[in-house]
């Protein structure tokens, strides 16, 4: 993606899921902003987003980030929110064996006490691949993977959900699920 498109990718990251506000836009309960106002908002603030530009945004993303309604005119992040009035209707599946998280190597004694904590996001974020992990865990430093036992949670009676993107969501996951 070019660098106008990754900061583009970044500045919807951050309105659709963590400050509308700060544009003064806001969204509905699932997370939906009318298209059209996003961009006057946008452009209030000095930033020119076309509705083209915002569509090939939303289809190049790498992780398909973003979603956009069937009849075209509203937009939302597929996951990532840290906004509590925001309920998306995830759909509960079962997960895999195994799902992944990336962190940093500083963290690991306070997840070794915690387990896998939600922070200022609603949910924890797991992948089904290592390599996505790697990537996820560069962004807080010192890269670690910690594998999860996702089956035997789930089978103890804790919920998997997934989004749209594919990436697996969890409210928590205690440290004994965490592979040694
Ligand atoms: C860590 C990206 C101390 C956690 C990615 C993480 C993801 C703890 C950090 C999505 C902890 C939170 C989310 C505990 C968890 N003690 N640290 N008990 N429990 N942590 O950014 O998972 O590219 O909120 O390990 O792909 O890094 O933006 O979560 O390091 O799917 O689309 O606290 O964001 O997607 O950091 O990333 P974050 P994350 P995008």
């Amino acid at each position: 993606m070019s660098k106008q498109y990754v900061e583009v990718s970044k500045f919807l990251s951050y309105v659709l899921r963590h400050q509308p506000e700060v544009i003064g836009l806001t969204l509905d309960n699932e997370g939906w902003a009318d298209i059209n106002t996003l961009i006057v908002c946008a452009e209030k603030e000095g930033k020119q987003l076309g509705l083209s530009l915002i569509k090939s945004v939303v289809e190049r993303s790498d992780k398909k980030r973003f979603a956009i309604s069937e009849d075209g005119l509203r937009i939302r992040a597929v996951q990532g929110h840290s906004l509590q009035q925001v309920d998306i209707n995830y759909k509960q599946q079962i997960p895999p064996e195994l799902l992944y998280h990336g962190t940093a190597t500083r963290f690991i004694d306070s997840i070794r006490e915690q387990g896998l904590m939600a922070g200022s996001r609603q949910y924890v974020h797991l992948s089904s691949n290592e390599a996505t992990a790697v990537a996820v865990g560069q962004r807080h430093g010192n890269p670690i993977v910690l594998k999860i036992k996702a089956l035997s949670m789930y089978e103890q009676g804790f919920k998997f959900y997934q989004a749209d993107n594919g990436v697996w969501l969890a409210k928590t996951v205690p440290f004994q699920f965490i592979c040694d």
